[in-house]
């Protein structure tokens, strides 16, 4: 294990070996990927952490869809403005990269903001949905949320008339099953695996780096705090991502 401190991101020649000579690589994000975008993170306090006293596990949970839709909207509404005017970050950037660096990339997100793609990354896996896509609840069918913005909330599902929803993951709900299970193989297969930014304590995504590991993959985390993973990685580089990943990919 070897420790980084964060002004002096110095990488091991065991990783730079293990990136040069790379062919299969699995990238896992968390909202500290778009820390640097000006994003606020989930337990890092900030304005995101509570809403309206509701604390985000309550807010963002399946059972408030049921109790109450249109305070669910109020609250992705206000995030969504929050995005506005945010662009990708030098780590998003760097990860969109190595979709062409290396022969096999997988990319999975835990993040809804839609940065990375903005950034370039093509076939996101996004475990947790996207904040920018509506979902009826009624038969499922998904909109772009900018075609949307002016309609009253909930907005009417243009095909069956029923409500829409946020399209995204809550708590308490099931992630889409296609997705986590090609995350999962990719996961199985991959020989070096990088958790970016997060705090590893949402399940069943922070399982994936578990999966990695006992498939024998390398397993490096970019974070400027230790987390539940941390002693279970081969290296642990204390840094942004925004400034650790480019020096990565020196
Ligand atoms: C499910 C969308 C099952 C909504 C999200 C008790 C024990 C174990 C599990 C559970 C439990 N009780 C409930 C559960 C299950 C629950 C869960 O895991 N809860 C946790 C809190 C304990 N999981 C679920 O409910 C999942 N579904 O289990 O269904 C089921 C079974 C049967 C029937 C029905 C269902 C669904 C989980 C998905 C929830 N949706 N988001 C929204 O966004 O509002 S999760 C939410 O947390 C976000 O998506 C976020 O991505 C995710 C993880 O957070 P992080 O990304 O890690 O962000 P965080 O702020 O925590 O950390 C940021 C990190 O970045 C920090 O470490 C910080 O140090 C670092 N950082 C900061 N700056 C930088 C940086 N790193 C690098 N560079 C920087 N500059
Ligand atoms: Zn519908």
């Amino acid at each position: 294990m070897t420790k980084q401190t964060a002004d002096s991101i110095s990488i091991s020649d065991e990783l730079r070996a293990r990136i040069r000579n790379a062919r299969r690589v699995f990238v896992l994000t968390g909202a500290g990927v778009s820390a640097e975008s000006g994003v606020p993170t989930f337990r890092g306090g900030g304005a995101s952490a509570v809403w309206k006293g509701l604390p985000f596990e309550v807010i963002s949970s399946a059972e408030m869809v049921e109790r109450d839709l249109g305070a669910v909207w109020e609250w992705f509404d206000y995030r969504l403005d929050s995005l506005g005017h945010v662009e990708p970050n030098p780590a998003h950037r760097t990860i969109a990269r190595w979709q062409d660096r290396f022969e096999d990339f997988t990319l999975v997100t835990q993040n809804i903001d839609g940065l990375h793609a903005a950034a370039g990354s093509r076939e996101v896996l996004e475990l947790h949905g996207n904040i920018r896509r509506a979902r009826c609840v009624k038969c499922e069918a998904r909109e772009a949320l900018d075609k949307m913005n002016a309609e009253p909330r909930p907005p009417v599902c243009r095909a069956c008339g029923g409500a829409m929803r946020p399209d995204v993951v809550l708590f308490g709900e099931l992630l889409p099953a296609d997705v986590f299970r090609v995350a999962a193989e990719r996961a199985a297969a991959c020989e070096l695996c990088f958790v970016v930014g997060t705090s590893a304590i949402v399940y069943p995504a922070a399982q994936l780096p578990l999966v990695a590991r006992r498939a024998g993959a390398y397993l490096v985390e970019i974070n400027p705090e230790p987390t539940p993973l941390s002693e279970l990685c081969h290296e642990t580089i204390a840094g942004r991502a925004g400034e650790v990943l480019p020096v990565l990919d020196a």
